[in-house]
């Protein structure tokens, strides 16, 4: 039998079947994919083969080759990885300018390795009803600015997105536009409103908010659980949730090679003097000469000398 893994506890794994039926299955101790080192050998997302003994238990047998996944490194140096999801179509990346603050150095580390893996990615601004006035500014020149480099922004107040007739409603329409059809791996520091936005668009409490979950996302650093949600009829595709978890970890990167991950660097990069250019602070960089023109913009940039320094230190631990 063939299905879809839809959600993973560490030791079980919820499986949809092709003909609609889901089921429990488990995983061999020594069952391995080949070439990736993972503490974990299926994913959410992944389409297994499954096969039933007769005692009823249901065992995976072989995995479909997957068209791309996200892992994350159990520690900086370590070599051993987790898999967070496989076969995904795009990341949404939830931001709030408040309560709390995400930094634009983490959401540029995060579109970075969107880059990396070459997944798109969507970035959602929320709890816009909390802005001030100077704040809605903020927002106003973040969102000019990521649109300009050519990601897709939203900016909404996921709080207000359940209420029928309200223009809100008509947001939630929007962003469902944004994810019909596609597989996308629902992103973002605690607190955002990932879970919030998560049972708007689903219609049902699937996930807790507030303080429950974020008490319960701390607890699950060791068994980590995700799960793949289907969106509701006439919308197709699925959200995934990976609970505790803020990004997808870094990517192992060259540093030379960080700076085609930030697109408007890459773009005018290629104008630089050396073909090595890092752009720090190499004669005729084309890079810092449209950072000091106001061409790429300052936080830009400081993310990614922040990433770039990063990857420098890990090379002399
Ligand atoms: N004011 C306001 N609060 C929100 C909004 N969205 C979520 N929240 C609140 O923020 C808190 C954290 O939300 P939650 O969905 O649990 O965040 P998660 O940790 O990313 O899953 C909860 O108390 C939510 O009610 C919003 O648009 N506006
Ligand atoms: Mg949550
Ligand atoms: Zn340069």
């Amino acid at each position: 039998m063939r299905g879809l893994i839809i959600t993973t506890t560490g030791s079980a794994y919820r499986v949809l079947l092709d003909k609609g039926e889901t089921i429990e299955a488990h995983v061999k101790g020594n069952f391995r994919v080949k070439g990736i080192r993972s503490t974990n050998p299926v994913a959410v997302g992944d389409y297994v083969q499954v096969e039933t003994l007769p005692d009823g238990t249901n065992w995976i047998t072989d995995i479909d080759e997957r068209r791309n996944y996200i892992i994350r490194r159990s520690t900086n140096l370590s070599r051993e990885s987790h898999i967070l999801a496989a076969n995904i179509d795009q990341v949404a990346l939830i931001v709030t300018l408040h309560h709390p603050i995400t930094s634009t150095t983490f959401i540029d580390r995060f579109l970075a390795t969107a880059e990396a893996y070459r997944v798109p990615a969507l970035l959602i601004f929320n709890k816009i009803d909390l802005l001030s006035s100077e704040q809605q500014q903020e927002l106003d020149a973040l969102r000019n600015l990521y649109e300009s480099i050519g990601y897709s922004t939203l900016a909404i107040s996921a709080i207000h997105l359940s209420e029928d007739n309200t223009p809100a409603h008509t947001l939630l329409n929007t962003i469902a536009q944004q994810l019909s059809g596609k597989v996308t791996l629902l992103s973002g520091n605690s607190g955002v409103g990932k879970s919030t936005i998560l049972n708007a668009l689903l219609g049902e409490q699937v996930t807790r908010t507030g303080k429950i979950s974020d008490a319960h996302d701390k607890g699950m650093h060791t068994t980590t659980f995700s799960a793949m949600y289907p969106l509701r009829d006439p919308l197709s595709g699925w959200i995934i949730d990976t609970p505790g978890i803020k990004g997808f970890g870094a990517v192992q990167m060259e540093k030379e090679e960080i700076s085609h991950y930030f697109r408007e660097l890459f773009a005018v990069g290629r104008n630089c003097r050396y073909s090595n250019c890092l752009h720090t602070n190499e004669p005729g960089c084309a890079v810092y000469e449209a950072v000091i023109q106001n061409k790429i913009a300052m936080s830009r940039y400081e993310s990614y000398l922040s990433l770039l320094g990063d990857v420098q230190e890990s090379k002399y631990r």
